[in-house]
């Protein structure tokens, strides 16, 4: 184990949530500072190659740093260096397990152009890739994990996908996108793990929402309205 470790962070930023899951599974110490991404401290920009978060900061023994970037790359370095492997121990399992992790960067992405989406057509074509997605991931599950019995960074990835669309179908009191039988009792076991709900703040929601307000999406004024409803 390093000396110390820092994740340079985002109170929103899902891939964060990543690395915070994966740290908090295998119980290892870390110093999370959240940037402001609009204002990034020049700091930060010195030390980062893409100007993303996550970053971590790996302090050594020897007083000597190194910086990590890519929430991919940050969770199997996490799992390389403390207790029993997330990762299979098999090169296949591995690979296919990779391959998932992408697959849940991807459904990030497109979650990211859900609720930018500018108008009802665009928003609709968005929702349908989301939706195409849970019902492919419903063939591959086993459960109650996405591998089975063991958590693994595959669960680890899907946290922060689930946790958007949780957040909408709260807010909106029903949900936005139907999900299958069994992604539905996975969502939900995430949901509930204390490595997920410990990666974001108690205010995560409601500071969500302001976030995609801002971005004047049809999926922002739908949370909008609604809120104005409720109140
Ligand atoms: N592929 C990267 C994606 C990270 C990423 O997109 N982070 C966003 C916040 S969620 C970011 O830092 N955006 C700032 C920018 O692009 O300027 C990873 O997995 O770490």
């Amino acid at each position: 184990m390093p000396k110390s470790l820092r994740l340079i962070s985002h109170k929103l930023c899902p891939y964060v949530q990543r690395a915070v899951i994966v740290a908090t599974e295998k119980d290892i110490p870390f110093h999370r500072i959240d940037i402001d991404l609009a204002n990034k401290p020049d700091w930060f920009l010195d030390i980062s190659a893409t100007g993303k978060v996550p970053l971590l900061e790996v302090t050594e023994h020897d007083g000597s740093t190194r910086i990590i970037f890519e929430s991919a790359v940050i969770a199997e370095y996490l799992d390389e260096i403390a207790g029993q492997r997330l990762l299979p121990a098999d090169p296949l399992e591995r690979a296919r397990e990779r391959a998932w992790v992408e697959y849940g960067a991807q459904a990030l992405a497109d979650i990211y152009r859900l609720y930018t989406a500018p108008d009802e057509a665009r928003f609709e074509t968005e929702r349908k890739q989301v939706e195409a997605k849970l019902e492919r991931l419903e063939n591959e599950l086993s459960g109650p994990w996405f591998s089975g019995d063991k958590f693994g960074l595959v669960d680890a990835a899907f946290g922060p996908v689930f946790r958007y669309l949780d957040v909408f179908d709260w807010r909106l009191g029903r949900p936005l996108i139907e999900r299958p039988a069994k992604v539905r009792a996975w969502s939900e076991a995430l949901a509930a793990r204390p490595s997920v709900r410990a990666a974001v703040g108690e205010d995560y929601a409601e500071r969500l929402i302001d976030f995609i307000v801002t971005k004047n999406s049809y999926l922002g004024d739908k949370l909008e309205r609604h809120a104005l409803e409720l109140a």
